[in-house]
């Protein structure tokens, strides 16, 4: 009998359906797999045998392994949070590896042992380093994204979170941002109705988030049982095929129970009653969706018991191939703290001088210049962009010449500012070049700063760098009042990873933009208002295109025998000028412009204290913990026998800047300070 030829159309359905099949036992595995580490990994925290701390992702499992494998490996970006080790398992993380990191070795991804365990990294598979500030992860997955559009990839890119986190601003900031740019985000709440021990009721206005997301408009909302396979996979395909059309953002809310303590620490039963402990493990996903594999006929009891033994075996094999690799060494400690860069200066003084200029202008012009060079460059923050290019105007004709896609306005959030540009680096392509528009407002964005960029590259174990510069106009003298005036590098130089540059001219200022703009680690330029248009010291004949400056090296600005006064900034300015003044009274002043204080150029102190064996530091912030005091000490440890009169520190008031003319000159440091601090130290 002739046998009758399959139509396509059949073949077609058999395939989708061994497809189907297929994904399907791919997410049992990975889920499967999640629970066993699981199971493996709190027995070897009661055991006393490994790591000290375990978060257990029980009843996560399905969620994570679904999402993970509706992504496409290496072409998609995973921004998972701790509870989501299933999903770093169905993206490809490599299973001994995630037992490195639970006993703390020199694996390499997930951090070389900086990060506790489940803090997901991994170039290659394309996770970012994250953090265990909850919430953080948002903005860097909207900045990436953002990145991503620019380029026209159309790569999704997944951030998870619990429901605890979304009482963030920072959620709320990233789910504005992202559906004002639509943006390829796929926002995954696994919500478990608990963070840690405060239920949702006392969490979340209306008990979930879902109703509160709903309002932003052109999120694409699904609200879902993160133990139903069909449903959560459907959720996922929409919000990947959205996030590959351009489409913008979409937000999946998964309600799963946590099974189980919130880490190693805790004891659920001081918090939750027996009943809610037994109901929620009544709830699992894994035994749902397993009774629906049996159900659907794609396997047999025994076939899933066989599975699931040779699954646990492979789990034993990872955990026992961790315990072989070593511990990080002790000598590493210190690496990574800034990716290593070398940049020769190419100052010419020789070239014929070009016109003099003041600082605003000769910023503006470099970030024309390199624009104009580098397409991956993007400024962004409040009012830079159209006619009004910033409120001193650094940012002015650059979206009227290279358009709104490469300088544009961001929302009045400083969190926003920051977060979405260390996601926007993570591309390896972008150069995000963002302003905040005053350093007093960098406070609302200081834990994307201070716990997050200044760290990656270190928390990474050198895995990932963020090429960011952060502007900020910066400093009193303006009659700016408490929140226009601060001086803020002391608490920034206490973030080892940044480099903190604060120019005291337009020379330097165009120079030092430009090498912060190669370097591949996130600089910070402090740019004081109050010389942003200062002619007698701070206009200078503009440096050619070409001219760039290393960071990290002081100048002598004057030279003497004397003193030593070490500035920067607005006290570069003031001290330059009693310097002059007192060279004709015989007192001979060195003036040191520090330039940068990240790194900080202690060969030039250094010398220059050996010749004149006094020192006077002079700065603008409030003296108690300025940057002066760290400066002395290392004088102090270095060089104490050149020394011929104690180190001094002069400093501004130590309370908030006053706006008052009278109070702002009483509270501010001034010349004639400077002038008596350096008769009187001279006269020792
Ligand atoms: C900003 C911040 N505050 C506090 C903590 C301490 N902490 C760690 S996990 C957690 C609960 C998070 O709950 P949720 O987001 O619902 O996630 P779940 O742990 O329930 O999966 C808290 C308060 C933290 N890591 N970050």
């Amino acid at each position: 009998m002739k046998t009758k030829t399959p139509s396509k159309q059949l073949i077609q359905d058999l395939l989708q359906a061994d497809k189907a099949k297929s994904q399907c036992l791919k997410t049992l595995e990975v889920a499967f797999k999640s629970r066993f580490v699981d199971e493996k990994m709190s027995k070897l925290v009661r055991q006393n045998k490994g790591g000290t701390f375990h978060m257990n992702c029980l009843g996560h499992e399905l969620v994570g392994s679904v999402c993970a494998l509706g992504l496409t490996q290496k072409k998609d970006w995973g921004l998972p949070y701790y509870r989501d080790r299933a999903f770093a398992l169905g993206l490809g993380c490599d299973m001994t590896e995630l037992f490195g990191s639970f006993l703390g070795r020199d694996i390499k991804h997930h951090s070389k042992g900086r990060m506790m365990p489940d803090h997901f990294s991994d170039k290659e598979l394309k996770i970012p380093v994250q953090s265990s500030v909850v919430g953080s992860q948002f903005l860097q997955a909207v900045g990436l994204a953002k990145g991503l559009q620019l380029s026209g990839k159309n790569e999704a890119v997944y951030v998870s979170s619990g429901d605890g986190a979304t009482s963030q601003g920072d959620f709320h900031e990233a789910l504005n941002f992202s559906c004002l740019h639509k943006l390829g985000v796929i926002f995954v709440v696994q919500d478990n109705g608990w963070a840690i021990s405060v239920p949702v009721e006392d969490q979340t206005a209306g008990g979930t988030i879902t109703k509160i997301a709903s309002g932003y408009e052109g999120l694409k909302v699904f609200d879902v049982d993160g133990g139903d396979y069909e449903k959560l996979s459907s959720a996922v395909k929409e919000s990947v095929d959205r996030a590959r059309n351009f489409e913008g953002p979409s937000l999946i809310v998964a309600k799963v129970p946590r099974i189980g303590p919130h880490s190693s620490s805790d004891d659920p039963k001081k918090y939750k009653t027996k009943e809610q402990i037994d109901q929620e493990a009544q709830l699992d996903p894994l035994e749902k969706f397993e009774t629906w594999i049996l159900k659907m006929g794609l396997l047999q009891e025994d076939e899933l018991d066989v599975l699931k033994a040779q699954w646990k075996d492979e789990v034993e094999i990872a955990s026992k191939q961790a315990e072989e690799i070593p511990f990080p060494s002790k000598e590493s400690v210190s690496d990574h703290i800034y990716k290593e860069f070398e940049l020769k200066s190419n100052v010419c003084p020789l070239r014929e001088k070009q016109e003099s200029i003041v600082m605003i202008d000769s910023i503006n012009h470099g970030l024309h210049e390199e624009f104009e060079k580098d397409p991956a460059i993007v400024v962004y923050g409040q009012d830079v962009a159209d006619g009004k290019g910033g409120v001193f105007g650094a940012t002015r004709g650059l979206t009227a010449k290279y358009g709104k896609q490469r300088c544009f306005n961001s929302p009045l959030a400083e969190s926003t500012i920051i977060g979405t540009a260390i996601g926007m680096s993570f591309d390896g392509i972008h150069k995000p070049v963002v302003e905040v528009q005053f350093s007093d407002y960098l406070w609302t964005g200081i834990n994307q700063l201070f716990n997050e960029l200044s760290s990656i590259h270190y928390r990474s174990g050198g895995e990932w760098n963020c090429p960011v510069v952060v502007r900020m106009p910066t400093g009193g003298y303006i009659q700016g009042g408490p929140y226009h005036s601060q001086s803020i590098e002391g608490f920034l130089a206490h973030c080892p990873g940044l480099k903190i540059v604060l120019p005291s001219n337009a020379e330097d200022a165009k120079r030092l933009l430009k090498a912060a703009i190669l370097d591949p680690n996130p600089v910070i330029i402090l740019e004081h208002k109050g010389l942003y248009r200062q002619r007698a010291f701070s206009a200078r004949a503009e440096p050619y295109e070409d001219e760039v400056d290393e960071i990290g090296k002081a100048k002598v600005i004057k030279s003497g025998k004397d003193l030593t006064l070490i500035t920067w900034g607005m006290t570069s300015v003031m001290g330059f000028e009693v310097a002059e003044k007192l060279e004709k009274q015989d007192i001979s002043v060195e003036v040191i412009d520090l330039r940068s204080i990240c790194p900080i150029d202690m060969e030039t102190i250094l010398t220059s204290v050996k010749k004149t064996g006094k020192v006077l530091i002079a700065h603008e912030a409030a003296k108690t913990c300025g940057f002066g005091a760290e400066i002395a000490a290392k004088i102090s440890e270095e060089v104490f026998e050149y020394l011929d009169a104690p180190i001094q520190r002069i400093g501004s008031q130590d309370s908030a800047v006053p706006y008052s003319k009278v109070l702002e000159d009483a509270h501010l440091l001034q010349k004639q300070d400077i002038e008596n601090a350096i008769v009187k130290l001279d006269s020792f």
